[in-house]
């Protein structure tokens, strides 16, 4: 040290300017490591997460479900909200490649129009897990695997128990269809299946469906525009439970008893969803899983390890009358 005090003026500047490029070179290394670079000293994996919204019960349990699943898998979770707009979505898989996360996982508010954010995650190196709902993307090399359910099946559940319940039905059956968000996969795909189910009694009849944003409130107000549009309603399918309870306060409103002059078909069977068809003022829900977080993590640490994952995983689901939910309500944890 005696001696750099003694350097000339020259020399100590080239001193500082190596320790500054050093010091530098060591910090921008770090920032690499904590902000999920590829290369990784703790082996560490950094997971990219592009969530819908928080637009349902089911959301919220499905949010929940990736948090604590990927604490207990030691995964670094990065997790942004979309607020159900493709926009924010695109916006974050694209800072999510940027920041070189270790894998990208999202749930694709609607079907189309992923290709290009999709290509260039996949010329950054990044893999990506589709989680809950699929893409339309002809190019199944653009993401590695896809783990939901099968929503076609459960609008064919839902459909098959109003055949069977209707096969006595002597005149018209007249449906109403609450929709989930236009052009997402389990708003097309529940419509799809219900709709082939139903065909088979041409009495069963959707005289309206309209998209209800699988909220609430978009539910209790589409709900309210059937009521006043349709004189006789006799049955409501509707694409999620939420929709299903917004439309339970239009439809007493309307001065109509819910469960009984309309019979009410939903999908999810979250806790208030069970609640309401406990307490018959559902008939019948066809169940989608949100509880998708430790199968996510433990495909996370596969594809990042290299490993071959099945192309698509599909949640195990059942259905609810109203003595199987009362049954089950008790040990329901979402
Ligand atoms: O049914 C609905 C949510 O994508 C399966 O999205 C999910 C659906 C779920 O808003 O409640």
């Amino acid at each position: 040290m005696g001696k750099m005090r003694t350097q000339s003026a020259p020399w100590r500047a080239a001193a500082v300017l190596a320790s500054v490029l050093l010091v530098g070179g060591v910090a921008a290394c770090g920032n690499s490591d904590t902000g999920g670079g590829g290369s990784k000293d703790d082996g560490k994996i950094t997971m990219g997460f592009s969530q819908v919204g928080a637009e349902s019960g089911w959301r919220t349990a499905n949010t929940t479900s990736i948090k604590e699943s990927a604490a207990a898998a030691g995964i670094e979770l990065k997790f942004d909200d979309a607020q159900q707009k493709q926009e924010n979505q695109i916006k974050a898989i694209r800072n999510y490649i940027q920041q070189k996360v270790d894998v990208i996982a999202f749930s694709p508010v609607v079907e189309s129009g992923w290709d290009t954010v999709l290509k260039e995650a996949k010329d950054a190196d990044i893999p990506v897990i589709l989680t809950d709902r699929s893409v339309d993307s002809a190019d199944k090399s653009l993401y590695k695997t896809f783990l939901g359910s099968d929503f076609v099946k459960e609008g064919r559940l839902a459909g098959e128990w109003l055949v069977e319940q209707k096969k006595g039905a002597s005149g018209t059956v007249n449906i109403v269809e609450l929709q989930g968000n236009t052009g997402a996969a389990p708003a097309n795909d529940r419509k799809k299946g219900f709709g082939e189910a139903i065909a088979a009694n041409p009495n069963l009849k959707i005289i309206a469906s309209q998209p209800g944003d699988f909220t609430r409130a978009g539910g209790k107000q589409v709900m309210e525009q059937f009521l006043k549009a349709n004189k006789q309603i006799d049955v409501l399918f509707a694409h999620n439970d939420d929709m299903g309870l917004g439309a339970l306060e239009a439809i007493t409103a309307a001065g109509k008893v819910p469960g009984k002059d309309i019979t009410i078909i939903t999908v999810d069977a979250v806790k208030d969803g069970m609640q309401a068809l406990a307490d018959g003022k559902f008939n019948f829900i066809a169940e989608c899983s949100p509880l998708l977080g430790p199968q996510l993590m433990d495909l996370a640490k596969k594809v990042h390890a290299g490993e071959e994952v099945p192309a698509r995983i599909e949640t195990q689901e059942t259905t609810f009358t109203t003595e199987q939910a009362k049954e089950a309500l008790p040990n329901r944890k979402y």
